[in-house]
């Protein structure tokens, strides 16, 4: 008997930030940033993930009192309107004053690698994404095997956190797609997710407009939505428990189609 199929939990992504790769700048005011917010909940998100930080490679970084000012009238906004809101963030204090105003996941793109950070998150009653990234190192050569380091990497994080107090059914894993990782290395990860998951954690993935999705079209990262929803869909053939899109609306539709097809059989 196949599994039964279960649509992913879908992100919808928030960037309040001047700089960020694919809509940096569009909602750095709070006004601008909360519409969208509630716009990707209308497009099918089932949570909106607030980020105040541009991961963009070489993107300048931002002092958690800066990240604070862009975020925290956002998370406060979109939590009185009912909307479940997760915080992307890589400080503690970003984390904690969001956790505050209610967000109820904290996702963090270093992978607990600040022990405050897993202090809040062991502290409250919310879900913590591990993101995997390494360091800003000599890019060559960080990879013996892609699959295999991810992997080990993922482990270690997930163990910190458990040490920390943060509970195994509150943890998310995510391999970290596009995070200092070349095409092909995106690919193998994709293509391998079981081989990445820690034992049964819940695991979230993020493709959404990245730049390797530009090899296969041209054009403005809004032209990759198309890419990243059957992406997104086949992924959630792989049981992925989330993924974290730009564009919901194309996404939900896309797991839509799976869903169907699995009913139908
Ligand atoms: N990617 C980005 C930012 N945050 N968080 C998780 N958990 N997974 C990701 O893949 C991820 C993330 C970078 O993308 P953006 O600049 O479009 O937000």
């Amino acid at each position: 008997m196949p599994k039964p199929f279960i649509a992913p939990v879908v992100f919808g992504v928030l960037n309040v930030t001047p700089d960020s790769f694919s809509d940096g700048g569009r909602h750095a005011a709070p006004d601008a940033a909360v519409g969208h917010g509630q716009a990707l909940i209308r497009a099918g998100a089932d949570v909106v993930d607030v980020g105040g930080e541009s991961t963009r490679p070489g993107a300048q970084p931002v002092d958690p009192q800066e990240e604070l000012r862009r975020v925290l009238p956002v998370v406060e906004r979109l939590v009185s309107g009912g909307i479940r809101v997760s915080i992307d963030t890589r400080r503690a204090a970003v984390a904690e004053a969001a956790v505050a105003a209610g967000a109820t996941t904290v996702n963090d793109v270093d992978g607990g690698r600040d022990p405050g950070l897993l202090r809040v998150a062991a502290a409250n009653p919310v879900d913590l994404v591990l993101m995997h990234s390494r360091g800003p190192a000599a890019r060559d050569g960080r990879y013996q095997d892609v699959v295999r380091d991810t992997a080990a990497d993922l482990r270690r994080s997930v163990d910190a956190a458990l040490a920390a107090g943060v509970p195994a059914e509150r943890i998310v894993v995510d391999p970290g797609i596009g995070f200092s990782k070349s095409a092909e290395e995106n690919w193998r990860l994709l293509a391998h997710l079981d081989a990445v998951r820690v034992d049964d954690l819940r695991m979230l993935v993020g493709v959404s407009r990245k730049r390797f999705l530009g090899e296969l079209v041209d054009g403005a990262p809004e032209t990759r939505d198309g890419v990243t929803a059957v992406l997104s869909a086949l992924l959630a053939e792989q049981r992925v428990w989330g993924v974290r899109v730009h564009d919901p609306a194309t996404t939900v539709s896309a797991i839509e189609v799976v869903r169907r097809m699995r009913a139908a059989a």
